[in-house]
Protein backbone atom coordinates (compact mmCIF):
# COMPACT_ATOMS: atom_id res chain seq x y z
CA UNK A 1 0.00 0.00 0.00
CA UNK A 2 1.47 3.39 -0.79
CA UNK A 3 1.20 6.82 0.87
CA UNK A 4 -2.02 8.87 -0.46
CA UNK A 5 0.20 11.74 -0.36
CA UNK A 6 3.87 10.96 -1.36
CA UNK A 7 3.52 7.65 -2.72
CA UNK A 8 6.12 5.94 -0.51
CA UNK A 9 5.60 2.93 1.17
CA UNK A 10 2.24 3.62 3.80
CA UNK A 11 3.32 2.65 7.31
CA UNK A 12 -0.75 3.10 8.36
CA UNK A 13 -4.27 2.24 7.26
CA UNK A 14 -6.68 4.18 8.77
CA UNK A 15 -9.67 1.60 7.76
CA UNK A 16 -12.11 4.60 9.15
CA UNK A 17 -11.43 7.07 6.58
CA UNK A 18 -10.27 4.64 3.67
CA UNK A 19 -6.50 6.47 4.10
CA UNK A 20 -3.33 4.90 3.92
CA UNK A 21 -0.23 7.33 4.84
CA UNK A 22 3.56 7.11 5.44
CA UNK A 23 4.93 8.09 8.91
CA UNK A 24 5.49 11.86 8.03
CA UNK A 25 1.95 12.31 6.48
CA UNK A 26 0.33 10.43 9.39
CA UNK A 27 2.14 12.60 11.75
CA UNK A 28 1.20 15.77 10.15
CA UNK A 29 -2.59 15.04 9.39
CA UNK A 30 -3.19 13.55 12.96
CA UNK A 31 -1.97 17.34 14.33
CA UNK A 32 -3.83 18.76 11.42
CA UNK A 33 -7.27 17.48 12.89
CA UNK A 34 -6.18 18.12 16.62
CA UNK A 35 -5.08 21.46 16.43
CA UNK A 36 -8.88 21.88 14.04
CA UNK A 37 -10.47 20.50 17.14
CA UNK A 38 -8.76 23.22 19.39
CA UNK A 39 -9.75 25.87 17.11
CA UNK A 40 -13.43 25.05 16.27
CA UNK A 41 -14.59 24.33 19.64
CA UNK A 42 -12.34 27.43 20.40
CA UNK A 43 -10.62 25.63 23.45
CA UNK A 44 -7.96 27.95 24.27
CA UNK A 45 -5.15 29.96 22.20
CA UNK A 46 -1.47 29.34 22.42
CA UNK A 47 -1.52 32.78 25.08
CA UNK A 48 -3.79 30.85 27.72
CA UNK A 49 -2.25 29.11 30.38
CA UNK A 50 -3.29 25.56 30.00
CA UNK A 51 -3.02 22.76 32.60
CA UNK A 52 -2.92 19.48 31.05
CA UNK A 53 -4.00 16.08 33.20
CA UNK A 54 -0.85 13.91 32.55
CA UNK A 55 -1.45 9.88 33.65
CA UNK A 56 1.56 7.98 31.97
CA UNK A 57 -0.91 6.81 29.98
CA UNK A 58 -0.48 7.16 25.97
CA UNK A 59 -2.75 9.47 25.60
CA UNK A 60 -1.93 12.14 28.11
CA UNK A 61 1.71 12.16 27.24
CA UNK A 62 0.90 12.69 23.24
CA UNK A 63 -1.03 15.26 24.27
CA UNK A 64 0.89 17.26 26.30
CA UNK A 65 3.86 16.81 23.46
CA UNK A 66 1.50 18.14 20.60
CA UNK A 67 0.58 20.76 22.72
CA UNK A 68 4.24 22.01 23.41
CA UNK A 69 5.23 21.04 19.80
CA UNK A 70 3.17 24.05 18.69
CA UNK A 71 3.75 26.46 21.23
CA UNK A 72 1.13 26.43 23.29
CA UNK A 73 1.93 27.67 26.93
CA UNK A 74 1.36 24.51 28.54
CA UNK A 75 2.11 22.49 31.64
CA UNK A 76 1.53 19.12 32.86
CA UNK A 77 0.23 17.74 36.38
CA UNK A 78 0.41 14.05 37.46
CA UNK A 79 -1.40 12.87 40.39
CA UNK A 80 0.45 9.81 42.29
CA UNK A 81 -2.36 7.60 43.29
CA UNK A 82 -0.32 5.27 45.21
CA UNK A 83 -1.73 2.37 43.30
CA UNK A 84 0.29 -0.67 43.21
CA UNK A 85 -2.21 -3.51 41.85
CA UNK A 86 1.04 -6.20 42.25
CA UNK A 87 1.97 -4.30 39.01
CA UNK A 88 3.95 -0.88 40.43
CA UNK A 89 1.33 0.55 38.79
CA UNK A 90 1.87 4.20 39.81
CA UNK A 91 5.84 3.61 40.23
CA UNK A 92 5.58 2.46 36.46
CA UNK A 93 3.80 5.70 35.73
CA UNK A 94 5.53 8.09 37.63
CA UNK A 95 8.87 7.14 36.08
CA UNK A 96 7.32 7.20 32.68
CA UNK A 97 6.09 11.11 33.25
CA UNK A 98 9.79 11.63 34.93
CA UNK A 99 11.52 10.15 31.81
CA UNK A 100 9.36 12.01 29.30
CA UNK A 101 9.85 15.26 30.83
CA UNK A 102 13.58 14.61 30.92
CA UNK A 103 13.46 14.03 27.19
CA UNK A 104 11.46 16.39 25.56
CA UNK A 105 12.35 19.12 28.46
CA UNK A 106 8.26 19.95 28.97
CA UNK A 107 7.37 20.78 32.48
CA UNK A 108 5.14 18.32 34.44
CA UNK A 109 4.17 19.08 37.88
CA UNK A 110 4.39 15.58 40.03
CA UNK A 111 1.51 15.44 43.39
CA UNK A 112 1.89 12.64 45.57
CA UNK A 113 -1.03 12.18 47.28
CA UNK A 114 -0.14 9.97 49.77
CA UNK A 115 2.49 12.41 51.16
CA UNK A 116 0.60 15.70 51.07
CA UNK A 117 -2.80 13.92 52.45
CA UNK A 118 -1.59 10.74 54.24
CA UNK A 119 -3.87 8.64 52.13
CA UNK A 120 -3.28 6.97 49.09
CA UNK A 121 -6.15 5.28 46.41
CA UNK A 122 -5.70 1.80 48.07
CA UNK A 123 -6.04 3.24 51.79
CA UNK A 124 -9.78 5.31 50.32
CA UNK A 125 -10.78 1.54 49.32
CA UNK A 126 -9.82 -0.08 51.99
CA UNK A 127 -11.93 2.20 54.13
CA UNK A 128 -14.85 2.31 52.17
CA UNK A 129 -15.34 -1.08 50.82
CA UNK A 130 -19.03 0.21 49.68
CA UNK A 131 -17.88 2.76 47.33
CA UNK A 132 -16.82 1.82 43.32
CA UNK A 133 -12.86 2.43 43.15
CA UNK A 134 -13.15 4.46 40.49
CA UNK A 135 -15.65 7.13 41.38
CA UNK A 136 -13.69 7.63 44.69
CA UNK A 137 -10.37 8.22 42.34
CA UNK A 138 -12.58 9.90 39.97
CA UNK A 139 -13.87 12.76 42.11
CA UNK A 140 -10.19 13.04 43.73
CA UNK A 141 -8.57 13.43 40.11
CA UNK A 142 -11.02 15.97 38.99
CA UNK A 143 -11.00 18.42 42.75
CA UNK A 144 -6.88 17.89 42.44
CA UNK A 145 -6.59 19.09 38.77
CA UNK A 146 -9.51 21.94 39.20
CA UNK A 147 -7.84 23.05 42.31
CA UNK A 148 -4.63 23.51 40.37
CA UNK A 149 -6.01 25.09 37.53
CA UNK A 150 -7.90 27.68 39.34
CA UNK A 151 -5.03 28.23 41.75
CA UNK A 152 -2.39 27.91 39.88
CA UNK A 153 -3.89 30.78 37.15
CA UNK A 154 -4.77 28.50 34.46
CA UNK A 155 -8.59 28.74 32.43
CA UNK A 156 -8.48 25.43 31.17
CA UNK A 157 -7.68 21.50 32.28
CA UNK A 158 -7.05 19.42 28.98
CA UNK A 159 -7.35 15.39 29.07
CA UNK A 160 -6.48 12.81 27.08
CA UNK A 161 -9.94 11.84 26.32
CA UNK A 162 -10.10 9.73 23.21
CA UNK A 163 -12.64 9.00 20.36
CA UNK A 164 -12.83 5.35 21.97
CA UNK A 165 -13.44 6.53 25.63
CA UNK A 166 -16.50 9.84 24.29
CA UNK A 167 -17.63 6.84 22.66
CA UNK A 168 -17.71 4.42 25.46
CA UNK A 169 -18.72 6.96 27.84
CA UNK A 170 -21.72 8.46 24.93
CA UNK A 171 -22.85 4.55 24.95
CA UNK A 172 -23.09 4.15 28.39
CA UNK A 173 -25.19 7.75 29.01
CA UNK A 174 -27.48 6.69 25.92
CA UNK A 175 -27.98 3.26 27.68
CA UNK A 176 -29.26 4.73 30.75
CA UNK A 177 -30.63 7.82 28.89
CA UNK A 178 -29.26 9.80 31.12
CA UNK A 179 -29.80 13.16 29.76
CA UNK A 180 -28.20 15.58 32.15
CA UNK A 181 -24.89 13.91 31.40
CA UNK A 182 -25.45 13.43 27.41
CA UNK A 183 -25.91 17.67 27.40
CA UNK A 184 -22.94 18.07 29.26
CA UNK A 185 -21.06 16.03 27.00
CA UNK A 186 -18.33 16.85 24.11
CA UNK A 187 -14.89 18.06 23.25
CA UNK A 188 -15.29 20.99 25.35
CA UNK A 189 -17.28 21.90 28.79
CA UNK A 190 -16.52 25.70 29.37
CA UNK A 191 -16.58 27.07 32.65
CA UNK A 192 -19.98 26.99 35.10
CA UNK A 193 -18.45 29.32 38.05
CA UNK A 194 -14.99 31.24 38.72
CA UNK A 195 -13.45 28.54 41.01
CA UNK A 196 -14.48 25.69 38.22
CA UNK A 197 -12.15 25.60 35.10
CA UNK A 198 -13.13 24.70 31.53
CA UNK A 199 -12.20 21.17 30.49
CA UNK A 200 -11.18 20.74 27.02
CA UNK A 201 -10.79 17.32 25.36
CA UNK A 202 -8.42 17.88 22.26
CA UNK A 203 -8.44 14.20 21.03
CA UNK A 204 -11.71 13.83 21.22
CA UNK A 205 -12.19 12.87 17.44
CA UNK A 206 -8.58 10.54 17.42
CA UNK A 207 -9.06 7.17 17.72
CA UNK A 208 -6.76 5.15 20.45
CA UNK A 209 -4.79 3.42 17.82
CA UNK A 210 -4.14 6.97 16.24
CA UNK A 211 -2.99 8.10 19.23
CA UNK A 212 -1.27 5.01 19.87
CA UNK A 213 0.49 5.83 16.90
CA UNK A 214 1.18 9.30 16.86
CA UNK A 215 3.25 8.62 20.40
CA UNK A 216 5.03 5.53 19.06
CA UNK A 217 6.05 7.76 15.98
CA UNK A 218 6.73 10.17 18.59
CA UNK A 219 9.67 8.26 20.40
CA UNK A 220 7.05 8.72 23.41
CA UNK A 221 7.59 6.12 26.09
CA UNK A 222 4.05 5.29 28.06
CA UNK A 223 2.88 2.60 30.76
CA UNK A 224 1.09 -0.05 28.78
CA UNK A 225 -0.38 -1.76 31.67
CA UNK A 226 -4.22 -0.61 32.77
CA UNK A 227 -4.56 -0.01 36.55
CA UNK A 228 -5.93 -2.55 37.80
CA UNK A 229 -9.08 -1.61 39.58
CA UNK A 230 -10.34 -0.63 35.74
CA UNK A 231 -10.65 -4.70 35.80
CA UNK A 232 -14.11 -5.19 35.04
CA UNK A 233 -15.21 -1.95 34.88
CA UNK A 234 -18.62 -1.24 31.84
CA UNK A 235 -16.39 1.41 29.87
CA UNK A 236 -13.84 -1.74 28.90
CA UNK A 237 -16.98 -4.06 27.85
CA UNK A 238 -18.87 -1.24 25.83
CA UNK A 239 -15.20 -0.22 24.34
CA UNK A 240 -14.88 -3.99 23.32
CA UNK A 241 -18.86 -4.37 21.80
CA UNK A 242 -17.77 -0.87 19.93
CA UNK A 243 -14.72 -2.60 18.70
CA UNK A 244 -16.67 -5.25 16.95
CA UNK A 245 -18.63 -2.77 15.33
CA UNK A 246 -15.87 -0.77 14.25
CA UNK A 247 -14.67 -4.13 12.95
CA UNK A 248 -17.46 -4.68 10.86
CA UNK A 249 -18.49 -1.17 9.96
CA UNK A 250 -15.47 1.06 9.61
CA UNK A 251 -16.34 4.47 10.41
CA UNK A 252 -19.17 3.73 13.15
CA UNK A 253 -17.17 5.59 15.98
CA UNK A 254 -16.79 8.52 14.15
CA UNK A 255 -20.35 8.68 12.77
CA UNK A 256 -21.88 8.18 16.46
CA UNK A 257 -20.10 10.97 18.08
CA UNK A 258 -20.15 13.61 15.09
CA UNK A 259 -24.11 12.72 15.13
CA UNK A 260 -24.55 12.68 18.94
CA UNK A 261 -22.73 16.12 19.05
CA UNK A 262 -24.70 17.51 16.15
CA UNK A 263 -27.99 16.14 17.99
CA UNK A 264 -26.84 17.47 21.01
CA UNK A 265 -26.51 21.06 19.81
CA UNK A 266 -29.93 20.90 17.74
CA UNK A 267 -32.64 19.12 20.02
CA UNK A 268 -30.25 18.85 23.58
CA UNK A 269 -29.48 22.71 23.85
CA UNK A 270 -32.70 23.66 22.90
CA UNK A 271 -34.44 21.65 26.23
CA UNK A 272 -35.12 23.78 29.12
CA UNK A 273 -32.16 23.56 31.48
CA UNK A 274 -32.73 21.53 34.05
CA UNK A 275 -32.76 22.59 37.68
CA UNK A 276 -28.88 21.87 38.89
CA UNK A 277 -28.81 22.36 42.46
CA UNK A 278 -27.01 25.50 43.13
CA UNK A 279 -22.98 25.84 43.62
CA UNK A 280 -22.08 26.97 47.34
CA UNK A 281 -18.47 27.32 48.73
CA UNK A 282 -17.23 24.01 51.21
CA UNK A 283 -17.19 25.35 54.76
CA UNK A 284 -13.62 23.60 54.28
CA UNK A 285 -11.60 24.21 51.37
CA UNK A 286 -13.39 26.90 49.81
CA UNK A 287 -14.07 25.14 46.46
CA UNK A 288 -17.65 24.59 44.61
CA UNK A 289 -19.85 22.23 45.86
CA UNK A 290 -23.61 21.92 45.63
CA UNK A 291 -23.08 20.30 49.68
CA UNK A 292 -22.27 21.79 52.72
CA UNK A 293 -18.45 19.77 52.52
CA UNK A 294 -17.48 18.90 49.17
CA UNK A 295 -16.91 15.00 48.01
CA UNK A 296 -12.88 15.79 48.30
CA UNK A 297 -12.75 16.80 51.31
CA UNK A 298 -15.88 14.12 53.26
CA UNK A 299 -13.05 11.67 51.17
CA UNK A 300 -10.24 12.40 51.72
CA UNK A 301 -10.29 14.72 55.44
CA UNK A 302 -9.64 18.21 56.49
CA UNK A 303 -6.41 18.80 55.45
CA UNK A 304 -7.04 21.08 51.90
CA UNK A 305 -3.92 20.89 48.59
CA UNK A 306 -3.40 24.57 49.96
CA UNK A 307 -2.24 23.81 53.58
CA UNK A 308 -0.21 20.44 52.32
CA UNK A 309 1.47 22.32 49.34
CA UNK A 310 2.36 25.29 51.89
S1 LIG B 1 -6.74 5.35 37.83
FE1 LIG B 1 -8.44 5.67 39.21
FE2 LIG B 1 -8.61 5.12 36.62
FE3 LIG B 1 -7.54 3.33 38.27
S2 LIG B 1 -8.82 3.65 40.06
FE4 LIG B 1 -10.18 3.80 38.29
S3 LIG B 1 -10.21 5.95 37.91
S4 LIG B 1 -9.01 2.92 36.63
S5 LIG B 1 -8.52 6.09 34.66
ZN1 LIG C 1 3.67 10.18 2.67
ZN1 LIG D 1 -13.81 20.89 50.15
Amino acid sequence: MKCRICRNRAQVHLRQHNLALCREHFVERFEREVLKTIRKYRMFTPEDPVLVAVSGGKDSLAVLYLLAKHGYNVRGFYIDLGIDGGIGYSSVSREKVEAFQEKFGIPVEIYPLKLRHDLAIPDLVHHRRQQVPCSMCGTVKRYLMNWKAVTGGFQVVVTGHNLDDEVATLFGNTLRWDVRYLARQGPYLPSNHPRMAAKAKPFAFMSEKEVALYAIFNGIDYIRDECPFAEGAKSILYKEILNTLEERSPGTKLRFYREFLAFREKVLSGLPAEEAPPLRSCTVCGMPTTLEVCAFCRLVGRKTPSEVSS
